[in-house]
């Protein structure tokens, strides 16, 4: 184990760059990229991998899908950002379609993801405030343990990752939790009149592609509106075809309150999220109360159409359902001893790497590197698989005979 080839001068050169002038915030595998179309990347030494991150799944489009592109340089040379200051020609257009695409009366545009998350929050409370009858500064909204929805203040105040929050206290009140995909847990949960919201994630992305027993969010849907508590769906990774339908709780037909969605509806082209609800909860806030200067602007809205338009006129959710399918049956068939079990829906999947030697998943995903195939760790023992949905048949297997090579490396 170990083996890796030395670096090359180019990449040793970026590596060097990154560590000397950039915060240590990351580790990322010692690979630098260049280019990507598709399901792949290049290397600065021109070596071509199968993407199987996707961008944490920001990417379900393909890399610089020409579609997406074509939208993103067609406004870049009219109009870009006007701030919400004024109106501009794209927001309307942009704010009809979408809530039309997943049938909501109003959407509020962001940028990160967690900036979707705090915002679905803050209509929460508002609404706990205005039309539940909570009591001021006294709403709770419950998370499931092993949430992510990431790196602010208020994210890693609903965290149970040390490595998420520990030494950044002190923390936002009015958070609590119960355990992911327990419905008794919830239910007890949601009995304190306080309570605003449970917001979550349909499948847990962070803690490993953990997938919730079938009715769980039906379960959810039904506590939810008997309790007269919001029912906030993270679908920031989930979404957006990801799993095989065009948002996660489709697989249980249950709709969201509020719908949080970010990374893919922009295909990776830059950072735009959004939260869809009807008017009674949108409504609550008035001008002056939420905002971003680059929320809405009309090159994110210009992509963000295209990147959903894209979607599908190419069959991207039917796709992602065969894809994932195969996969997991061509993994499954390859009975190796180093993988304990694969799970996911979709092209949303994780292996649990079996083996002593805890640092396994880490030497499987250099191994991959090797063999042209890019994957990363997660908790130590599971490895995420996620290309993007554009990817083919002969492409999955040809994926798989890169991952049975490479596991090799852990005999
Ligand atoms: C990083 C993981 C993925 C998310 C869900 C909100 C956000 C995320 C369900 C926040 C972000 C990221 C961020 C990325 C790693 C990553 C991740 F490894 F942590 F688990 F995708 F799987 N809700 N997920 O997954 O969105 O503000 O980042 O736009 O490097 O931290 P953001």
């Amino acid at each position: 184990m170990h083996t890796t080839m030395p670096a090359s001068k180019a990449t040793q050169y970026y590596l060097d760059l990154e560590d000397r002038f950039g915060a240590h915030n990351y580790h990322p595998l010692p690979v630098v990229l260049e280019k990507g179309e598709g399901v792949f990347l290049w290397d600065v030494d021109g070596k071509r991998y199968y993407d199987f991150l996707s961008g944490y799944s920001a990417v379900n489009q393909g890399h610089c899908h020409p579609k997406i592109i074509e939208a993103l340089i067609k406004q870049a040379t009219q109009l870009t950002l006007t701030s919400r200051a004024f109106y501009n020609n794209r927001l309307g257009e942009y704010e009809k379609y979408i809530t039309s695409y997943f049938g909501y009366d109003k959407v509020l545009p962001m940028n990160t993801g967690v900036e979707g998350g705090e915002t679905a929050i803050k209509l929460a409370r508002r609404w706990a405030y205005t039309q539940k009858g909570v009591e001021d500064n006294n709403a709770k909204i419950i998370f499931a343990e092993h949430n992510f929805w990431g790196r602010t203040m208020a994210a890693i105040s609903s965290s149970t990752d040390p490595s998420s929050y520990k030494n950044f206290g002190p923390y936002m009140p009015g958070f609590e939790l119960v355990p992911y995909n327990n419905l008794p847990a919830l239910e007890k949960a949601l009995q304190d009149k306080n309570v605003a919201a449970f917001m979550v994630e349909p499948i847990q992305g962070e803690a490993g592609v953990v997938v919730p027993d079938e009715g769980y969010l039906t379960g959810v849907r039904r506590l939810c509106s008997e309790y007269k508590v919001l029912f906030i769906a993270d679908e920031i990774q989930t979404g957006l075809a990801r799993t095989g339908k065009m948002l996660a709780c489709d697989h249980e037909n249950v709709r969201p309150d509020i719908l949080i969605l970010g990374k893919a509806l922009s295909g990776g082209v830059l950072p735009v999220s959004a939260v869809l609800c009807d008017d009674a909860i949108m409504m609550n806030i008035k001008p002056g109360e939420h905002g971003s200067t680059y929320g809405g602007n009309p090159l994110a809205c210009e992509v963000a159409i295209a990147a959903l338009q894209v979607l599908k006129d190419e069959q991207m959710t039917e796709n992602a359902a065969a894809m994932g399918e195969l996969f997991r049956k061509e993994i499954a068939a390859l009975n190796n001893k180093h993988i304990q079990l694969i799970r996911g829906k979709g092209l949303l999947n994780a292996i649990v790497v079996a083996h002593p030697n805890p640092e396994a998943a880490w030497d499987l995903c250099l191994a991959l590197k090797e063999n042209g195939l890019l994957a990363k760790p997660t908790h130590g023992d599971k490895i995420r698989f996620a290309p993007p949905l554009v990817i083919t048949a002969t492409q999955i297997q040809e994926s798989v005979e890169i991952i049975n090579k490479s596991l090799m490396a852990l005999d």
